[in-house]
């Protein structure tokens, strides 16, 4: 007898799925035609992206089924990187390049007489993110997939992302980013892990069969959170983690029996309020706004996340949790989801019938906290009152980690009931609050800054008892940003250029960057470097003229400040230093005037007065400015609407000067000045966040320092006086009196007077008219060595050579070195694409 198996018994499986030209033609087809239903002769571009987002999906599913399977095999630690926000950008041009497709996608559009860049160009951000924090959130996810760590990301997926900058009559219009609208190819919905979260209720104690008493959560309203997973390739590596993000539903529809008879409407318009959580993102980056349904983001992703994570570990470990903290590290994003602290404290006295010391063992060697702000204004504190409504049993436990907390420092420091206020997570007033950040200190085995001052700052100043309490626990983890989309996919023919010198073990190790270094000094190179950035201009130029109508000078400096609208990044600074330039013009020095364009980009809170002034006034500069025929050739000034991702990726290619000028001890890193750099930028920058580490590892020479430095910013706050720096500045006094007289707003009288209180009020926290000389005379450096272009590009290529320590591969392989601990996933099979 035969042992073949019949037909019926026959295995089936699935082949691995072709990467040539030919098959990605055809399966791009398929979903063409017979997943969406269209025309392929006929689909527009939109159609065509999506599927060729689902048949490249289908590749990348197979490399991160089999990433699963390696970190299944190889069991050992994992992390968890947890934020309310992550800024994705878009995915294609990504996935391409981390597969390494894009020639094989080319030639199967081809085919199809379809072009990348058309297809490329409708994809919408995924803009889930304010701004710098969100995009390194995003940056992580990139290196730690690189560097084959089982690292996942938990978020929210927010309905609307960021809103969608307009720009009418110079003034910020919020449009809602519905960016789901056509659907999103790249995830995959996982209905099978849905978890529940319990909101409102009441906490009351019972006693088990064995007589002993515990605490539950009762009569709650539920929402459940239903995951999709977006894939996160690594660089040509075959990994692929995992970013998950959830959508609250309402709980079924047998829910409504909660419900009286009589009150179906009431149940099923509840059903609204639970999707309400993951409609928005709040749209702050810089000020906490106290409301409700924020919190409720914030629990509803610690605790779905943490729930998952859990389940995980039951379904292989039953009850045991002896093991759990030497297996799980969660990095918090900043204080936003630091709830998870009281939130896996809850699950395993509550859920998993732990005790309360081997529950705080387990949580405090779990968590490990980032500080993104000194900012007072930032840091989250919510209403006792507010927490104790929404989430009863968690206000509890905070109660009870406190009340431990302050013993054990009563112990180290008697008497010291100064101390005591200072360190509580109570802030005790009329309305009493709960300090997210020290709950957060309290509950990590790790606190970290993201730049060398940062960190310095936040161990003197904002956590300076924290620090004397536990040193060890305080740590540095400069920032840095994926040279994969930020130099490669950004700058693909400086990237050519630079392989060609250097071979190409760049990409995945930054550092070698420094054997650039003598290129500089090679006229030849120079000149190529320097074609290549003309030809960068030249198609941000086209980008700018489409979008604003302004016309940039294709040979002239291209002045760059994109990021955030904040008083402390002063904008205003750059602004008042354009009118200066201008001022220059009108009274006759146009000769001596070294031609510029200075482009303006950044959101402003939709809640924040100034932010939203100083758009309003950039944008009436720049009509000004560019409206006045003596300016012709000399100086343009623009303000690029609806600043994101995609936008900064033709952006930072095509930038000479990088405008790093917030008030120093203000900006707690910055994640932009990093980009520039790698690009080949020049920077002006004051003494703040990574601009010291950037000046250092490129040279004092090879940077455009001024303003005050941070300490020097505290010592002169209390006597600074803006008006004598007025006095003592001609220029300045001249630039103070055009914008007094209206000449910006002669239509709209008084509009800027807010901005001109602000600039002269000795309260000024940000100390713009302080640094303005300094800055001024910086400036003209800056134009004097644009005239030497041989020592211009040579200083630019010589910020790319230095760029190599800002590489968020860098970041990452600190995080896991001191904080993780994770063993890198190692492949077991070849040919993974
Ligand atoms: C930024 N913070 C820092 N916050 O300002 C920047 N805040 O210096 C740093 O480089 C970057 O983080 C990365 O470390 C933010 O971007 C926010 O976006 C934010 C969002 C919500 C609430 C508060």
């Amino acid at each position: 007898m035969s042992s073949q198996p019949t037909p019926s018994e026959r295995p089936c499986r699935l082949e691995p799925l072709g990467t040539d030209a030919d098959t990605l033609c055809r399966d791009l087809l398929r979903y063409l035609e017979l997943g969406l239903g269209q025309d392929a002769g006929q689909a527009s571009p939109l159609a065509v992206y999506t599927a060729l987002g689902l048949t490249l999906r289908d590749r990348l599913a197979q490399n991160w089924k089999h990433t699963s399977e390696l970190r299944r095999q190889q069991g050992g630690k994992r992390a968890f990187y947890l934020s309310l926000e992550f800024l994705l950008g878009r995915a294609l041009g990504n996935t391409l390049l981390n597969l390494g497709l894009e020639e094989e996608t080319r030639e199967a559009l081809h085919r199809q007489r379809r072009d990348l860049p058309e297809l490329l160009d409708v994809e919408p951000d995924a803009g889930l993110g304010n701004g710098g924090l969100g995009r390194l959130a995003a940056c992580f996810l990139d290196s730690c997939a690189t560097l084959a760590l089982p690292v996942t990301g938990y978020g929210i997926r927010y309905a609307y992302g960021m809103f969608r900058q307009e720009i009418h009559a110079g003034e910020q219009r919020e449009e809602p980013d519905h960016w789901l609208k056509h659907g999103y190819p790249w995830e995959l919905k996982r209905p099978e892990r849905v978890r529940r979260v319990q909101f409102g209720g009441r906490s009351e104690s019972y006693r088990d069969g064995q007589g002993r008493e515990h605490r539950r959560w009762v009569d709650t309203r539920d929402v459940l959170a239903v995951p999709y997973d977006i894939p996160i390739p690594g660089y040509r590596n075959g990994i692929v983690n995992t970013l998950r993000l959830w959508r609250a539903a309402a709980t079924d529809i047998f829910d409504l029996g909660e419900f009286n008879a009589g009150a179906y409407p009431e149940a099923v318009a509840a059903k609204n309020e639970a999707e309400h959580i993951s409609m928005v993102l709040y749209p702050n980056d810089s000020s906490e706004n106290g409301k409700e349904l924020r919190l409720r983001q914030q629990y509803f992703l610690a605790s779905a996340s943490l729930q998952d994570v859990l389940a995980d570990w039951t379904a292989e470990r039953g009850e045991d949790f002896r093991d759990f903290a030497e297996r799980h590290s969660f990095q918090l994003n900043d204080t936003h989801p630091s709830v998870a602290v009281a939130e896996l404290m809850r699950l395993l006295l509550d859920e998993h019938g732990l005790g309360w010391d081997e529950a705080w063992s387990i949580t405090s060697r779990t968590m490990a906290y980032t500080n993104h702000t000194l900012l007072p204004e930032a840091l989250e504190k919510w209403p006792v009152r507010l927490f104790g409504h929404l989430l009863p049993r968690v206000l509890e436990i905070i109660y009870e980690i406190n009340a431990r907390f302050l013993r054990q420092v009563a112990q180290r420091a008697p008497g010291d009931t100064a101390l005591l206020q200072r360190l509580s997570l109570i802030e005790e007033g009329p309305e009493p609050m709960i300090r997210m950040a020290h709950l957060a200190v309290v509950g990590s085995f790790s606190v970290n800054g993201v730049a060398a001052l940062h960190t310095q700052l936040l161990k003197e100043e904002l956590f300076r008892d924290f620090y004397r309490l536990w040193p060890e626990r305080f740590n540095n983890k400069t920032n840095g940003v994926t040279p994969r989309r930020w130099l490669l996919w950004a700058n693909p023919e400086l990237s050519q250029l630079i392989s060609q010198r250097i071979g190409e073990g760049w990409r995945e190790d930054l550092a070698q960057l420094s054997a650039l270094a003598p290129a500089a000094d090679d006229p030849q190179f120079r000149a190529h470097w320097a074609e290549v950035r003309r030809n960068n201009k030249a198609r941000l130029a086209a980008l700018v003229r489409a979008q604003t109508g302004v016309e940039l000078i294709p040979e002239a400096i291209f002045d760059v400040q994109v990021k955030r609208i904040h008083e402390y990044k002063r904008q205003l600074l750059n602004a008042l230093h354009v009118i200066h330039l201008y001022d220059r013009i009108k009274r006759g020095e146009a000769s001596q005037i070294t031609p510029r364009n200075v482009l303006f980009a950044g959101k402003a809170a939709p809640g924040y007065f100034m932010a939203k002034r100083i758009i309003k006034f950039i944008n009436n500069v720049a009509a000004a400015i560019n409206d006045d025929p003596d300016t012709e050739g000399l100086l343009r000034v623009c303000f690029l609407p609806d600043y994101r991702v995609s936008v900064m990726e033709r952006i930072c290619a095509a930038t000479d000067l990088s405008e790093q000028i917030s008030t120093a001890g203000k900006e707690a890193s910055g994640t932009g000045n990093m980009k520039f750099m790698m690009n080949g930028a020049l920077t002006i920058g004051t003494l703040d966040g990574a601009n010291i580490e950037i000046r250092e590892a490129v040279g004092p020479e090879n940077f455009f320092l001024f303003g005050l430095r941070a300490e020097e910013v505290a010592r002169l706050r209390p006597q600074y006086d803006p008006r004598q720096a007025v006095a003592a500045d001609e220029d300045l006094e001249r630039v103070m009196d055009l914008i007094q007289s209206g000449y910006f707003n002669p239509f709209e009288p008084g509009i800027f007077d807010p901005i001109l209180h602000a600039l002269l009020a000795p309260q000024d926290p940000w100390m713009v008219l302080a640094d303005f000389s300094s800055y001024k005379h910086r400036q003209s450096d800056v134009a004097a060595l644009w005239h030497d272009q041989t020592e211009w590009q040579r200083q630019s290529v010589l910020n790319t050579a230095a760029s190599g320590r800002f590489s968020s591969d860098r970041s990452i392989a600190e995080y896991n070195r001191d904080i993780w601990n994770l063993q890198p996933l190692v492949a077991s099979v070849p040919g993974l694409v």
